[in-house]
């Protein structure tokens, strides 16, 4: 009697024939150096290439062994090591894992590597490791996906934030989620198809209320995308205004080093300077650019031209005036082309006599409250700090992003068609459509889901996830 056809299906244990191979720590050198396998064949090729200290004839699983690699062509030992054998199932890939440690000299590692290929291992694709936790059902895609943001995250709220999603919080809310919906389907399936035996009526107003809060839930986690995205990737933000305001010593004190060059002759800096900075957790790529102005030569012609580029594809511009001067032309036309973008006002020089009224400013020129420093003292850099903050989070600084955020867009565009599907089903039921049409969308919310996890996400999408991984991952 239920007819539900969705392609979900309970993962199943993938179990490939293949063993692959990879060095998984870094080219260079280094302390120690890390050769993983993983697959049937990854026990018996170590029997072939590993000979423990003391003689075991069997491996104890999840334990460290102390031996040598040997190369069987010669019997040579090619290195002092440790190996731990990890027997499936409770691995990272839930196939039979090796890993053997050795001294980090990536020759070494090379040797080892070519080794495990020899006796029958296969050299390992980008995340392909992690790809066989996902396939054999051990983390679904949302969870693969953290790993990623994890190794590449590079601020601590950038980590709190993938070890959130691989914790599997978003994971779990679906599976929850596609319960629920599995339910009203069936109901309204049943009766889709036995409408006159009376089986069980349809709870309709408990059913659309429970969707109306579902979409409510949706619209809350879309909501954080904006967030999750700036914490996640960072953003880029250009330093603006005309010569000899302070731009380059605005970077220098941000970066807290003398990295761009500052004199009293404007028009000092030419070409443009990037760095990046951590401010509150969000990785900050700051631009420093040429003051503009009506260009004197053509090196500085190119530099103004730079600037207003990196202007236009800032994510935010830090628009700088000089607080001792009044404003004039230069300054207007700057704020005339960057109306539209996100941005905060800078007041700088606040240690010297000012002529630019903050009050005044604002009434002119509606916007934000602007910031008033001193590069030159270190002044109101901190306030500075946290009006960038707010400007991108709309929210208070926080120690950590403690709620629930979604920071990935294929989530985000996942989570917004669910949500569409699920108020189209809503909507159905205040219309009194035919239950046909309200079975249809929850279909569709459920393929979405689907697609989420990766229970029905297709080949392409998958290895444009898994290729963004590193070796040996
Ligand atoms: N008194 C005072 N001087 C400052 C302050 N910030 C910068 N200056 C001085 O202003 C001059 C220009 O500073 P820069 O940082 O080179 O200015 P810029 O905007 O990068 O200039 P260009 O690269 O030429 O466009 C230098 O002499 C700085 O020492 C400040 O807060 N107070
Ligand atoms: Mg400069």
């Amino acid at each position: 009697m239920n007819k539900i056809t969705t392609n979900f299906s309970k993962s199943t244990f993938h179990g490939t024939e293949e063993t692959i191979a990879a060095i998984s720590t870094p080219f260079g050198e280094s302390g120690i150096g890390i050769v993983r396998m993983s697959g049937p064949c990854a026990e018996s090729i170590i029997r072939q290439i590993f000979r423990p200290k003391n003689d075991q004839s069997s491996f104890i699983s999840h334990r460290f062994h102390h031996g040598e690699v040997i190369d069987p062509s010669n019997g040579r030992s090619v290195d002092e090591v440790l190996l731990v054998l990890m027997r499936a199932p409770k691995t990272y890939t839930r196939e039979d894992i090796v890993e053997i440690h050795c001294h980090g000299g990536y020759l070494v590692l090379q040797k080892v590597l070519e080794l495990a290929l020899v006796q029958g291992a296969r050299m390992a694709q980008p995340g392909e490791f992690t790809k066989r936790a996902f396939l054999n059902g051990r983390i679904d895609l949302t969870q693969a996906e953290a790993v990623i943001d994890l190794i590449k995250a590079r601020t601590k709220e950038g980590i709190d934030i993938a070890n959130q999603q691989l914790r599997g919080w978003l994971n779990k809310e679906m599976v929850f989620l596609k319960e629920r919906l599995i339910n009203h389907l069936s109901l309204i399936e049943a009766h889709i198809d036995f409408p006159e035996e009376e089986i069980e009526t349809i709870p309709q107003s408990q059913m659309k209320q429970e969707l109306i809060d579902r979409v409510q839930k949706l619209e809350e986690w879309v909501s954080t995308y904006e967030e999750g995205r700036v914490f996640r990737e960072g953003i880029s933000c250009a330093i603006i205004g005309k010569t000899n305001v302070g731009k380059s010593s605005l970077l220098n004190v941000l970066l807290k080093q003398e990295r761009a060059i500052v004199t009293p002759i404007p028009g000092t800096t030419r070409d443009i300077i990037e760095e990046v900075l951590n401010i509150h957790g969000i990785p900050v790529r700051l631009i420093d650019t040429a003051g503009l102005r009506k260009a004197r030569d053509f090196i500085e012609k190119e530099g103004v031209s730079r600037a207003k580029e990196r202007a236009a594809n800032a994510d935010l511009i830090l628009l700088i005036l000089d607080g001792s001067r009044e404003l004039n032309e230069d300054d207007l036309e700057i704020f005339f082309e960057i109306k539209e973008k996100k941005k905060v006002v800078i007041v700088n020089k606040k240690d010297l006599p000012q002529k630019i009224s903050l009050e005044e400013l604002r009434n002119r020129f509606p916007m934000e409250q602007p910031v008033s420093i001193s590069a030159l003292k270190n002044e109101g850099i901190e306030e500075l700090k946290k009006t960038i903050y707010v400007t991108l989070i709309h929210r208070e600084v926080r120690i950590s992003p403690e709620h629930l955020i979604v920071a990935n867009i294929r989530h985000k565009m996942l989570l917004s068609q669910i949500k569409e599907s699920l108020s189209n089903a809503v909507k159905g039921f205040e219309e009194e459509v035919s239950f046909e049409f309200i079975a249809l969308e929850i279909r569709s919310a459920l393929d979405s889901l689907g697609e989420m996890v990766g229970e029905t996400t297709n080949e392409e999408v998958l290895s444009r996830i898994f290729n963004q991984f590193c070796i040996g991952k």
